[in-house]
């Protein structure tokens, strides 16, 4: 059976180990979503990861709903990007780029001068709130687009691949999770369309696949992953029957050669009932794939989940925030540092850069 510290081949690459950094929103890019280069050093020190995945990054200035979140839309982004992942290669690891657009998680104050209106599938507006920059404050109800709108975003997705590429990337991960724009093309919650991008599961799946399509025009599918949280509740989500729309995609998803699907099956501090292991677990069923499982998991119970065939890669967030070295500090069985959570989102190197290794704190001791 495999250990958290055996090397895995994920579709076309080879990580070092199984402990997998998940995508942290941490809002430190520049204005423009540039990286800036504490990002650098940022990701530089994380590189022991079996595999990296960024930060959510939008693929379109209208895919952007928090303040300082990064871009890989313009050359500078790309730039920025490129430094980031030649720091991790050097370092010895591997590095996936998320692909975000917030859809109806946006506030108006973020979108392009002159934009009234978020995107979303249907004009539903979440109990939602997000950082504008001086504050948390409500979204900004959406507008429902148009056909020839989705056709551009599903462009602009290929676009994001072609300059992830350019950037360096080994590969990238779509997000489809957490309420965001494709989300909310899956789940009834916020899709009330009555085209052939709304009503039936297959209509309601449309979006996701056709973005992966486009994706894996630029990359292999083999380099491709994508993220779900079937019964996440954040950002104001639900399904009538998360079982069926979930179930759907996995099958379909798996005929695509893809590198991994990526379920977040709990928020932190969330319990998941024994009736919503049962769900997650016949939506995963239909899965062929690598599985990497995500949500408040620990050494111990990581180490059973490969253990007992459940998943066969672990990503950690908060621990990876508070512990550049999680991989070296599991091998040996060491204290983790504690993250600090009013540092989580915005600010400097200050609960960012600044955590120590293990090496760092012998010496200073
Ligand atoms: C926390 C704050 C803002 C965004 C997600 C991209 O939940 C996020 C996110 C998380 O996927």
């Amino acid at each position: 059976m495999p250990t958290l510290f055996d090397s895995f081949e994920i579709g076309a690459t080879t990580l070092q180990n199984r402990i997998i950094m998940a995508p942290l929103t941490r809002n430190r890019a520049h204005s423009d979503g540039t990286p800036k280069d504490m990002a650098v050093e940022y990701y530089r020190q994380r590189a022991g990861a079996g595999l990296i995945i960024t930060e959510a990054t939008q693929i379109n200035p209208m895919g952007k709903g928090y303040i300082d979140t990064p871009g890989i839309h313009s050359d500078a982004q790309v730039e920025g990007w490129k430094k980031i992942t030649d720091a991790v290669h050097e370092g010895g690891g591997k590095i996936f780029l998320q692909l975000w657009h917030v859809g109806r998680i946006s506030h108006h104050s973020l979108l392009p001068q002159g934009v009234e209106k978020p995107f979303a599938p249907s004009a539903i507006k979440a109990e939602a709130q997000t950082f504008t920059g001086t504050q948390m404050e409500a979204v900004t109800e959406p507008k429902a687009m148009s056909l020839e709108e989705i056709k551009s975003t599903i462009a602009d997705y290929k676009i994001a691949a072609e300059n992830a590429k350019k950037a360096g990337f080994d590969g990238v991960e779509i997000h489809a999770a957490n309420g965001y724009l494709i989300d909310q093309f899956l789940q009834d919650k916020t899709n009330q369309r009555d085209d052939t991008y709304g009503g039936s599961i297959e209509n309601r799946a449309r979006f996701l696949l056709e973005v992966t399509d486009v994706v894996t025009q630029v990359f292999d599918a083999g380099q491709l992953g994508f993220r779900l949280s079937p019964l996440g509740q954040f950002n104001d989500m639900g399904d009538s029957d998360p079982l069926a729309i979930f179930a759907y995609v996995t099958e379909q998803m798996n005929q695509k050669g893809l590198a991994y699907l990526h379920m977040m099956e709990q928020f932190p501090g969330m319990e998941t009932s024994a009736e919503e292991r049962e769900i997650l677990s016949k939506i995963k069923a239909n899965w062929k794939h690598a599985f990497i499982a995500n949500g408040g998991y620990e050494k111990a119970t990581g180490q059973q989940a490969l253990e007992n065939g459940y998943a066969d890669a672990i990503a950690y967030g908060r621990p990876f925030i508070a512990n550049p070295d999680l991989v070296e500090r599991f091998r040996q069985d060491a204290e983790l540092n504690e993250p600090d959570q009013d540092t989580f989102y915005g600010g400097g190197e200050e609960g960012y850069t600044d955590y120590p290794t293990l090496e760092e704190q012998k010496r200073a001791a």
